[in-house]
């Protein structure tokens, strides 16, 4: 699966960045997702167990938004590729000519990646960046206490459904920016482009359970829940 992926992708950063983070998840007593062999028509299991991010993100919140939304991407992704151009096509190629691919390729590919991205970024880990990621975040937004205020702030006011994210761009800077609905930095079609780092899903579906109409008080709380270990390994990756 890596030599496909190496094959198809013309990202070779996305190659070593899906490669690092496989690394970076291992906790023992749970099935990790791989990142490195995502691939276009496996669903990866969740990294950890559904009540790892209580009580900031409850266990029945990530259950039916694991088993019931995050899979029906999937299965509707697969469908929609099936017997196109793009069945054979890595992720990362599939979002980088996404323009051309229809909106249930571009909707339910997002709605795929944006999720493992999503799971990944959280659970048990540092509970901070590492010192060359604070450096950068400091660079971009003054301190570490800033960058979250305006992520954080981008999450929010994000209007009706879509994703908070950090990202860096091609040349090298950190930024944050929301896409809306399943779109991601990936994709042509967006007009915020680089190499996700972190991010916050703000889909109803992701809070509505616990926080009902407060999505400002899930924003807050999923920082109790970021696993910046995948996130210094992500942008170790992306600043090579
Ligand atoms: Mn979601």
């Amino acid at each position: 699966m890596e030599k496909i992926l190496l094959k198809t992708l013309g990202l070779a950063l996305a190659v070593s960045f899906f490669s690092e983070i496989s690394c970076a998840v291992k906790p023992a007593d749970t099935k990790n997702t791989d990142m490195k062999n995502l691939k276009t028509n496996e669903f990866p299991a969740l990294p950890y167990a559904y009540d790892a991010l209580e009580p900031y993100i409850d266990a029945r919140t990530v259950e039916i938004h694991y088993d019931r939304h995050h899979r029906a991407y999937f299965t509707n992704f697969v469908n929609a590729i099936k017997g196109t151009p793009f069945e054979n096509s890595s992720l990362e190629k599939i979002f980088a000519e996404v323009s051309g691919a229809g909106d249930a390729v571009r909707n339910n590919g997002g709605g795929f990646f944006n999720h493992v991205f999503y799971w990944e970024g959280l659970g048990k880990g540092s509970a901070k960046p590492s010192a060359e990621l604070a450096a950068a975040i400091t660079k971009a937004f003054g301190s570490f206490d800033k960058f979250k205020e305006i992520l954080s702030n981008s999450a929010k006011t994000r209007f009706g459904s879509g994703w908070g994210w950090l990202y860096m761009t091609p040349d090298k800077n950190l930024a944050v920016a929301s896409t809306p609905n399943q779109d991601n930095p990936l994709m042509d079609i967006s007009p915020v482009r680089g190499i996700p780092l972190l991010t916050i899903d703000v889909w109803e579906h992701a809070y509505y359970l616990k926080y009902q109409n407060k999505r400002a008080d899930y924003v807050d709380a999923i920082w109790n829940v970021v696993n910046w270990d995948v996130v210094n390994s992500r942008y170790r990756e992306a600043i090579k």
